[in-house]
């Protein structure tokens, strides 16, 4: 009789020679629900054969991996991928069980999602002797947003960087790539309609750089964007991975670049170029013209033409409203609509998009400004909106009181949960330590089951005013991304620091491989 035993986190911390040896083999991250190891291991050095009688991606690309990554070729071990839609149940859209013993391996999920992600569990136990651990596994995630961003606006990345990133997500089993493509500093995304968006708003003379206000600059200019064409490869890419790709269109602020494009979309319709300072651009859209959301809602058309996601970010963050202070048809627009502050022009305005986006049969996110509190120091508009977002919009809160979070669960608005000084890559590792953002905790204290069922999950930001470079990029984001993975996937109760970090010489010398990060 063969023996089995749990690994539990609890075991594992303890140390029984038995449990050490296993947890030695079973380097996973994220970390499964449950998992039981065996003390046999089957070896896949002869060749797999694999069979997939209800989806072929997965097969593919499993078998991809293992010729790559482990040199495995065909053979006779039996790896049998199958979905059966009665799994739903218990393994919902995304999980999969996976087991392996002498008969050989086996996956099994409600839907392509969890077969994938079974595959990817099976790819992190294949050990350097080409040998796989006996295990009975049962795996679903805990959150169904778990999100990277990569903002393209301040530096351009390209196709390559961006499958690249990709193909890590996927690794780790993350499933939104949040892709912040349009800001001051740059307009990354083709419009039909409107050419000068990317002809124009794509390009800067120079840039800041080193860190904020530095004075100093690279006198280069910097462009890129991508086309549409492009933008579906990528998207159909993302896909097979389980990957949906969340567009981010900022608005009504950090819109210089589209407004160095065309200056009538702004409110002073001043000439500007697209600017070089990542600080403080005051250049906001005119919200009082109607030719303004004509333009807005032909963009966002396109947008959701092109992108199969359900989600549509609109920004909303950090707008400076000086501008608008100034503007008579601000001040007009604020008459006619009886509206107190200017908190309130932006809550109008968001819901205006928000209505059009449902209208296209959508949704709108956006950075949790939209809920009309003010959040920032500088703000000239200290007030509070009395007007309340559209209910089915999405709060993307990052910063404030985490008190704003709580009301709008409260006002049964879902959250994503990137609450900055946990999850934003651009600072560095002193400020966010890999052990700061593995215990960062989704579901703030207090809340009832309602309401924490409405915490979609997480986002990590990878900004990139500071980083020009994809190394530089790497560098911020590996391998603080997989503590967000687990973060994301594992549930609170099953999390352990040290059994995490035991995995993480593993994993860079697989981002190592990639070329991903340097040797240590
Ligand atoms: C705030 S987060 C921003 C970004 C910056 C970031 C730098 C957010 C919604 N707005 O525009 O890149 O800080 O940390």
């Amino acid at each position: 009789m063969k023996k089995f035993f749990i690994v539990l986190a609890a075991v594992m911390t303890l140390g029984g020679t038995l449990a050490a040896g296993a947890a030695q083999q079973v380097q996973i991250v994220p970390w499964p629900n449950r998992i039981t190891v065996g003390d046999e291991s089957l070896s896949l050095a002869g060749g797999v054969a694999i069979k997939s009688p209800s989806e072929s991606f997965a097969a593919g690309y499993l078998a991809g991996l293992l010729a790559d990554e482990y040199g495995i070729g065909s053979g006779k071990v039996k790896i049998i991928l199958n979905t059966d839609a009665k799994l739903a149940g218990t393994l919902g859209e995304e999980g999969y069980t996976l087991n392996i013993d002498s008969k050989g391996i086996r996956i099994a999920a409600a839907d392509k999602k969890g077969l994938f992600y079974g595959v990817q569990t099976l790819r992190q136990l294949v050990t350097p002797e080409r040998k796989v651990p006996y295990v009975s596994i049962e795996d679903r995630p805990a959150f169904g947003w778990r999100a990277f961003m990569l903002d393209e606006a301040r530096y351009f990345k390209g196709k390559e960087v961006a499958e690249k990133m990709i193909d890590e997500m996927a690794r780790l089993k993350m499933n939104v790539l949040h892709w912040h493509l349009t800001d001051d500093a740059g307009w990354r995304i083709e419009i039909k309609k409107y050419p000068l968006l990317t002809e124009v708003g794509s390009v800067r003379d120079s840039s800041e750089i080193g860190t904020w206000r530095s004075g100093r600059y690279d006198p280069n200019p910097h462009g890129g964007f991508y086309t549409q064409e492009e933008i579906r490869e990528i998207i159909a890419y993302a896909a097979d991975r389980n990957i949906t790709v969340v567009p981010e269109i900022e608005m009504p602020g950090h819109a210089s670049a589209a407004i160095a494009a065309y200056p009538w979309l702004g409110t002073t319709k001043e000439k500007i170029r697209v600017p070089a300072d990542f600080a403080g651009n005051p250049w906001v859209y005119n919200v009082a013209d109607p030719k303004v959301y004509e333009f807005l809602q032909d963009v966002i058309t396109e947008v959701a033409a092109l992108f199969p996601s359900q989600v549509i970010h609109i920004g909303g963050d950090e707008v400076k409203y000086d501008h608008w202070k100034l503007s008579p048809e601000v001040k007009a627009l604020m008459e006619k609509e009886g509206m107190q502050n200017l908190s309130d022009v932006q809550v109008y305005f968001t819901n205006n998009m928000s209505n059009f986006i449902e209208g296209l049969g959508k949704r709108m996110m956006g950075w949790n400004e939209i809920l009309g509190k003010n959040v920032h120091e500088w703000s000239t508009e200290a007030n509070a909106a009395s007007a309340t977002l559209a209910p089915n919009a999405v709060v993307h809160f990052w910063k404030g009181d985490v008190a704003i979070m709580k009301e709008a669960l409260a006002q049964g608005h879902d959250v994503v949960n990137s609450t900055h000084n946990y999850t934003y890559l651009d600072y560095n590792y002193n400020t966010i330590p890999v052990k700061l953002a593995y215990h960062f905790s989704l579901v703030p204290e207090g809340v009832s089951a309602q309401e924490a069922g409405h915490v979609l999950g997480l986002g990590c930001q990878m900004w990139s005013e500071w980083t020009p470079t994809p190394k530089d990029v790497y560098r911020q984001t590996f391998p603080r991304i997989a503590a967000y993975a687990e973060v994301g996937w594992t549930r609170p109760e099953n999390k352990d620091f040290s059994r995490f970090e035991s995995v993480l010489p593993r994993l860079k010398a697989e981002w190592k491989s990639r070329g991903i990060i340097a040797g240590e």
